[in-house]
């Protein structure tokens, strides 16, 4: 199985002058780097994917989604600005060969609240429609999109895969599936293998993540179940690990990570990799 790494394990906001990244993503031993692409206009992909072809990596596309990215908001402004930037990440992930578009797309992160009925379905609507506008820009490119339920602290919209599932079959497109997170599955499923399982066939991207956001294998999950889930699915993309460094004070606001959990960056992505290895080959 390829094992990749997030760019945010080590940098924020990636950007092309940060290319020395694949190399040593490389060097530790990941088949992946998945960019957390915070912000498009520093990327310049003709140059990461020369970076990445001689360090002999491959570079998949993940999104991040502020307030102004908003497909599903009451504001055109943001929903314009977020299908702007939806259609950047296609256009990127095209030029890089990744086969996906990965994260929350479908709404800002950290948009909670108690919505009621009437909102909720006006944001549902905004949503669908904008997201069978991307599905088609990204299936004309060869593109599939991959969205992240997310636990119920950064978004109050898709949760679960359960919540997921309704969404896509409102979306109706095949080339849009999911990027499930153990860490948010962790907290929201009653069982991750089960909540796996129904999404059979339809997971493109895949994020290990302890349940405290460090080290995969540190943490008190049963990754064999997890492993033996995605097998049946007969899922083949990537098992990506994605932790955060409070040394970034932007990213670690808005992924609420106050602690170090590992004595360093590389520590984290070396036991990280070599666990993912001992359970996922
Ligand atoms: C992104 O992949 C993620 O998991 C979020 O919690 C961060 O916005
Ligand atoms: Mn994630």
């Amino acid at each position: 199985m390829m094992i990749g790494a997030s760019s945010y394990i080590w940098v924020s906001p990636f950007s092309t002058d940060k290319t020395e990244q694949l190399a040593h993503a490389k060097e530790i031993g990941f088949d992946v780097y998945e960019i957390a692409v915070e912000r498009p206009e520093l990327i310049d992909e003709e140059k990461v994917l020369t970076e990445a072809q001689k360090a002999g990596i491959k570079v998949y596309v993940c999104g991040a989604y502020g307030e102004t990215r908003d497909i599903s908001s009451d504001v055109p402004e943001y929903r314009d600005n977020g299908m702007a930037y939806g259609k950047r990440l296609i256009d990127m992930a095209a030029a890089l060969g990744s086969p996906y578009v990965a994260g929350p797309m479908y709404a800002a992160v950290g948009r909670t609240r108690l919505a009621d009925r009437d909102e909720k379905e006006r944001q549902m609507r905004f949503a669908v429609e904008n997201m069978k506008r991307l599905a088609d820009y990204a299936s004309g490119r060869g593109v599939k999109l991959a969205i992240e339920p997310l636990n119920r602290f950064e978004t109050d919209f898709i949760n679960t895969v359960e919540q997921g599932l309704y969404f896509l079959d409102r979306i109706g497109y095949d080339n849009v599936g999911f990027l499930l997170d153990t860490f948010h599955m962790n907290i929201e499923e009653k069982s991750i293998p089960d909540a796996i399982r129904s999404a059979r066939g339809r997971i493109f991207d895949f994020h290990a993540c302890a349940n405290d956001r460090g080290t995969p294998g540190e943490d008190h999950f049963n990754w064999e179940e997890i492993r033996g889930a995605l097998k049946e699915t007969g899922y083949e993309g990537p098992v990506v690990i994605e932790s955060f460094t409070p040394g970034i004070r932007e990213i670690a606001k808005a992924v609420s990570l106050w602690r170090q959990l590992a004595e360093s960056p590389d520590c984290l992505a070396r036991n990280g990799l070599r666990f993912l290895r001992s359970v996922f080959g």
